[in-house]
């Protein structure tokens, strides 16, 4: 058995940890079946090497007896800022032999706020507009929306000599505006939209740096651009130009810590004594775009040697200034202090954005004026272009679009996102021009002022999103499911950008949180989003009122009312959901306060227990399609939902009394939804496919009417031929509910499904994302309206989380949280022949897949993790013909029958086969 994946709060190696006890995880993994964990132990040293010399260790757990390697919490001595903690991981298994040891880091950060103030102390620095008022943006940029003038982004430059080298340096720093760090140089990290959205009221994130190996003895330069970002820049649909949301322009704060060998430290830190100054970027803007004159860089601006101003124009002057700035002003002059005080500071809790992968072109269509590219993939990101031997001046423009419409870019779902980055050349044998503060959500770009046909080798596009480690993978034997699970994780890339976004392209991008909790469970299938969402829960708990309501959006931005159903009720769902699927009892501790005020809320004005007042802008099941579900029906069903997610939360928290009173609350307000909406004959209210799947799926129908009332939704779907009707919101339950009431079938028919409106409608007409509307485009009456109708949202592929659990038979059971008890249920059905899935969970790799032969023969293979167990059950309806290698299944070591063709799997990787009359393929 060995232990691998070691995370501290849930990331490899993080620096800049600002948690008082850190959670230590580990996962296991072996090739013997019945292998669990009997004990660890956990060391820690200042040095790896101590981590062997036993008086040496800051902290030594002992033997602990215990099957579970998940969210250790620290118990050493109290941490130290900045320092670095090295662990190792030591463990038994089942039969008391140690594994091999794994070890690991982390390291904090600054841990209290005070630090940012302490000796050397780092003040806002930013523009200093009334002594030097920016230059006038350029006219000539193609501005078709927006009215108001972006200010160009902040360059800033402190020079500082190193009389020694240190032997450790960490920059920490962060911006109001978006930024990268520059030292001597380079850029520092590959933080791409840094320091990421988060209510920045409330916490403004720093990041963390490791810069030791930047650092020379002698002139050394720190720099930093800072452009608007989500601060001061064009966010959500508020047609307000930027100052109103957070502030009205850029700044910088920093502080570069150096240890020197003698113990001895110094800071550098930002202050009056800093220089900012033009470079090339004219302008950024996170909607609108960027505009770059190349001719405006200034060399050397952020390396050693640089001359910050000189009137002398003769070329000595030149001599010895890198930049051959020489007969110029280079226009640097001092800042000004913005700020004293350093803000709500917190270290950056999960990954940042990044680039994470280079998209090529699949093709070029080179016209006279213009040349449109195909990335053949609906992305988020931006667009790297190689410009070959243009004349100094030369203006090129990249335009973007998710569609084509007749040959042209399909710019109207924009809104007002311009999208639009502009390059003016420098004049030399290539250049490469790649926007930084930027992003966009495209898969098309026009490129026009080149005066060659562009060659699809000098164009690529640059991804990037929120680097969530990516977990799981699903695949079948039919291709137009593969591009479905395709476009789920498409969608899900381009849309964790810092925040849970609704869509990554249009005048909009915001925290919807009934998109972020329907996808949730999808999401967690493909990645490991545990510390991305336990940062955002952060935001969805800042956003709710005295009355306990939350917002429909996090951060608040645009929209600031009370919450709708199913919006509102994101606050209850995702931290429990984070409990269930990694075992976050922390996030759950934080969030329970206002899951519950959210649950209390509804119930102070909803005292009948039918949730109709106060519904703030009550959205029903968004976007569903030829019908209507009732909205009291809708918002009803979800009060039910969170009371008994409080419940149960409480439970798990140790507060019986608590969760025996919202037991009883759930029980009240399901007999409220019967009595009001349940017909004696099984029907609900409003006859729709969404009211059947709510009132099924979140149990609110007495016993004797639940088969009656599956069996109108399968008669209204089999009315429809296999058609669906349902929005966001009853999407996420259409196969699940389906399957679990035996009508696996009916979700298969709507999984291939390929007329409208279906999943398979979109891909057939191109999809390479989920779309927002099931109508984005139709045969019928072309593209919805430009007013909404994004390409790229993730909400109704929420049907991934039923492709791992149900297709390839990936689950856990009701009580099990991060996967300690799976359940299997590997589904045939359809037209598949085969389909598989594996997620890395927060104990090991689990898999489960099947495959079908012509006889009727069903294999199925399974891994579960040291730790956990497993129920299989076993597709088959003989189940004696369950067999291993041969042999009957219950003869096999790790393999207990449970009756029924159900087998009990202890860990360990599985092959059984069965015989089953009614999936002959
Ligand atoms: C749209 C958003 C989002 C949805 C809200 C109600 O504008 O894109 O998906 O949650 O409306």
């Amino acid at each position: 058995m060995t232990p691998y994946a070691l995370t501290t709060e849930q990331r490899t190696t993080p620096l800049g940890l600002d948690v008082a006890r850190p959670r230590l995880s580990w996962k296991l993994r072996s090739e013997e079946r019945g292998a669990a964990q009997s004990a660890y132990q956990i060391v820690a040293a200042a040095q790896a090497g101590d981590l062997d010399v036993p008086e040496r260790r800051l902290w030594d757990s002992g033997k602990v007896e215990s099957s579970s390697g998940l969210l250790i919490e620290w118990d050493g001595p109290e941490l130290a800022p900045s320092t670095r903690y090295h662990w190792r991981v030591l463990v038994w298994d089942q039969a008391g032999e140690p594994a091999t040891p794994a070890d690991s880091l982390f390291e904090t950060g600054l841990l209290r706020p005070e630090a940012w103030q302490a000796a050397g102390r780092a003040v806002w620095i930013g523009r200093d507009s009334v002594n030097h008022p920016p230059m006038d943006p350029p006219t000539d940029h193609d501005r078709t929306v927006a009215t108001h003038a972006l200010p160009p982004p902040l360059y800033l430059r402190r020079s500082f000599v190193l009389e020694r080298q240190p032997v450790r340096a960490r920059l920490y720093s962060t911006a109001h505006g978006i930024y990268q760090a520059r030292l001597n140089g380079s850029r520092v990290g590959d933080s791409e939209l840094a320091p990421g959205w988060t209510e920045y009221r409330h916490r403004l994130q720093y990041q963390t740096h490791d810069v030791t190996a930047s650092l020379q003895v002698g002139e050394n330069v720190l720099g930093a651009v800072v452009a608007d970002g989500w601060w001061a820049g064009y966010v959500g649909f508020d047609p307000r130009k930027p100052a109103a949301h957070y502030g009205d322009a850029p700044a910088f704060l920093a502080r570069l810590v150096l240890w020197f060998e003698d113990g001895s430290q110094r800071s550098v830190t930002t202050d009056g004594e800093w220089m900012e100054g033009p470079g090339p970027i004219q302008f950024s803007d996170m909607l609108m775009g960027e505009y770059v004159d190349a001719q405006a860089q200034v060399p050397g601006w952020d390396a050693p040697g640089f001359v910050d101003v000189t009137e002398d124009d003769s070329p000595e002057a030149s001599e010895g200034n890198p930049g051959g700035w020489g007969g110029r002003r280079s226009g640097f002059r001092a800042v000004a202090v913005v700020d004293e005080t350093p803000g709500p500071l917190v270290a950056e809790p999960d990954e940042p954005v990044r680039v994470t992968r280079t998209v090529g072109a699949v093709s070029v269509e080179n016209a006279t004026e213009k040349s449109i590219v195909d990335f053949g993939q609906n992305l988020v990101g931006r667009v790297r272009l190689t410009v070959r031997g243009v004349a100094a001046g030369t203006r090129i423009r990249l335009r973007h679009a998710e569609i084509l419409d007749q040959g042209e870019l399909y710019v109207a779902n924009l809104r007002r996102a311009e999208a639009i980055d502009t390059y003016v050349a420098r004049g030399e044998a290539e250049e490469v021009f790649e926007p930084q503060f930027t992003f966009h959500g495209f898969r098309f770009a026009e490129v026009t002022g080149l005066p060659y046909e562009l060659d699809a080798g000098d164009v690529q596009a640059q991804v990037l999103h929120s680097d969530t480690p990516w977990t799981g993978s699903f695949e079948c034997s039919d291709s137009t499911v593969n591009q479905l699970q395709s476009n789920i994780e498409w969608g899900q890339r381009g849309n964790w950008v810092s925040v849970p976004t609704d869509c990554p392209q249009r005048d909009e991008r915001l925290g919807w949180l009934a998109d972020a909790q329907i996808f949730a469970a999808t999401a967690s299938r493909n990645a490991d989003v545990s510390a991305f969402f336990a940062r955002w829960v952060l935001d969805v708990l800042d956003g709710q009122d005295d009355e306990g309501a939350f917002r429909d959006i996090a951060p608040v931005m645009s929209i600031n009312r009370q919450a709708a159903p199913v919006w509102g009720d994101g606050g209850v769902v995702i931290p429990w959901h984070l409990w269930r699927a990694y075992g976050d009892q922390r996030t759950l501790e934080r969030a329970f306060g206002g899951m519950r005020a959210w649950v209390d809320f509804i119930h102070r004005n909803n005292p009948d227990l039918l949730w109709r007042k106060r519904t703030g802008n009550s959205y029903g099941d968004w976007l569903q399609v030829d019908a209507w579900t009732p909205r009291a029906v809708l918002s009803t069903a979800w009060f039910a939902k969170s009371t008994e997610t409080v419940a149960e939360a409480a439970e798990v928290l140790g507060d019986p009394e608590t969760a025996q009173k919202y037991r009883q609350l759930h029980a009240g307000i399901r007999e409220a939804f019967i009595e009001a909406f349940v017909g004696p004959d099984g029907t609900v209210h409003g006859d729709t496919q969404t009211a059947y799947l709510l009132a099924l799926g979140f149990g609110l129908l007495p016993e004797h009417l639940v088969a009656a009332a599956a069996g109108h939704l399968v008669a209204d779907l089999k009315a429809r031929g296999n058609r669906l009707t349902t929005g966001f919101v009853g999407v996420n339950l259409l196969c699940p509910v389906l399957t679990e009431h035996g009508h696996a079938d009916v979700a298969y028919a709507l999984l291939h499904q390929d007329e409208y409106p279906s999943w398979g409608y979109s891909i057939r007409n191109g999809a390479t994302t989920i779309w927002e509307r099931w109508d984005g485009w139709t045969e019928h009456a072309g593209f919805q309206s430009a007013s909404m109708n994004s390409f790229n949202h993730y909400s109704l592929g929420s049907i991934g989380d039923w492709l791992f659990g149900r297709v390839a038979g990936i689950d856990q059971t009701p009580a099990s949280t991060a996967y300690s008890e799976l359940l299997l249920r590997p589904t045939p059905g359809g037209r598949l022949t085969w389909a598989k899935g594996s997620q890395e969970t927060a104990r090991g790799r689990v898999a489960c897949g099947w495959s079908l032969d012509q006889a009727g023969t069903v294999t199925v293979t399974a891994s579960v993790p040291p730790g956990s167990t497993a129920v299989l059950q076993m597709p088959t309806d003989d189940p004696s013909s369950v067999t291993e290698g041969g042999d009957p299944a219950a003869t096999r070591p790790g393999v207990e029958a449970l009756g029924n063709a159900h087998f009990r799997l202890a860990a360990g990787t599985y092959e059984f086969t069965a015989r089953s009359t009614a999936l002959r393929h």
